[in-house]
């Protein structure tokens, strides 16, 4: 009789258990914001469904997570006048999360002047997301006839040009499309041949060449396969170094002329930098700028970084858009930036 009052008391407690979770993960599924919800078209068109997306916890909340811990103290300010204490835990968060001195400084004064009606956290949050461009974060593939769209990636080595190849070719083509990836970086055999085990990965078709070949005529070759075989977009590697940094800009330069020769039309060069690496991202932004006529940011490595505020300090300083971040290394772990989820993961309660 005991041993039955026990077992039945044990049934009860585990179904509560099971049903606080359920309810648990609804709630946190409603109230942060999806990252795929924010994908355009271009990305998200026909994905398979994730097999089990409580286990794998997928919101930019949670991969944002070092990021958001930096505005821990922002959240816990509350409303009205700040006094200059608060002004200056507000200036000191802003800093360490790499928004920039322009930005934090114009926040300050603005929190300064009018106070926080709606709390502090409101406040910032409304300011950063000001302080995001409004221009267009689409991803170009519109060409003139009988032309093929050919997506440039350029950026020092390390930052993850390539990774971000391989997670766009594994969405396009789970979508439907036809995509070539051009092994364009020839500064070392390694490069060709992480391209190409995302090329299997994904079923994309690869266009490579030797250690040392000319990365112009592998983008070359690629643009004709993909215009031959009726494929709906190129994806082209280049190096993230040489011997020296104008050697390299120059070849980039040279590279996006051949690309954008016909057949092929280069729709977007994305530019791609390592969040982790703060300010130093912006210089080397400059550096880039210049040769690579850039239409797009990909940001790279976000969730392994406190210094989110980055992205706002890019698109303040360079005046150009994010279009897509990084937050992990698996092919599933790029999404379109959307500001508002971006701020939101940064400073909701
Ligand atoms: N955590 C994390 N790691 C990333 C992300 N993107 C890339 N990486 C990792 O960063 C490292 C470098 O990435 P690559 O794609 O090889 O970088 P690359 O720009 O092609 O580098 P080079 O070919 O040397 O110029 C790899 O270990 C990637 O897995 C990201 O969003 N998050
Ligand atoms: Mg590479």
């Amino acid at each position: 009789m005991i041993a039955l009052v026990v077992v039945a008391t044990v049934a009860l407690l585990f179904a509560a258990f099971i049903a606080v979770r359920r309810r648990q993960t609804r709630v946190a599924r409603e109230s942060l914001p999806s990252t795929r919800a924010a994908m355009p078209s271009v990305l998200v068109h026909d994905i398979a469904a994730r097999p089990d997306l409580d286990a794998l916890d997928e919101t930019l909340g949670s991969r944002l997570s070092s990021s958001r811990s930096v505005f821990d103290r922002v959240r816990s300010l509350g409303t009205g006048t700040l006094t200059q204490e608060q002004l200056d835990t507000v200036e000191e968060v802003l800093l360490r999360s790499d928004v920039g001195l322009p930005t934090t400084t114009s926040i300050v004064e603005l929190l300064r002047r009018d106070g926080a009606p709606e709390g502090v956290a409101a406040a910032v949050r409304s300011a950063l997301r000001s302080s995001l461009t409004s221009a267009s974060r689409e991803l170009s593939t519109a060409v003139e006839a009988g032309r093929v769209p050919v997506w440039l990636f350029v950026g020092v080595n390390g930052v993850g040009k390539t990774t971000t190849i391989g997670k766009i070719a594994t969405r396009r083509v789970a979508a439907g499309s036809k995509v070539v990836l051009a092994a364009g970086d020839t500064f070392r055999a390694a490069a060709a041949e992480q391209l190409s085990l995302w090329g299997e990965r994904s079923g994309a078709d690869v266009v490579r060449a030797n250690e040392g070949a000319d990365p112009s005529s592998v983008v070359h070759d690629a643009v004709e396969r993909a215009f031959a075989r009726g494929a709906d977009l190129v994806l082209a590697d280049t190096a993230g170094r040489r011997h020296t940094s104008s050697n390299l800009l120059d070849e980039l330069s040279k590279v996006r002329r051949v690309a954008d020769r016909a057949p092929g039309q280069v729709t977007e060069t994305l530019m791609v930098l390592d969040a982790t690496t703060g300010q130093n991202a912006l210089a080397q932004a400059r550096e880039f700028l210049a040769a690579a006529q850039v239409t797009g940011i990909v940001l790279t490595k976000l969730d392994g970084t406190a210094r989110g505020g980055i992205v706002v300090a890019i698109e303040h300083g360079l005046g150009i858009p994010v279009k897509l971040i990084g937050i992990g290394e698996g092919p599933e772990d790029l999404v379109v930036f959307d500001p508002d989820s971006f701020v939101d993961a940064l400073l909701e309660a």
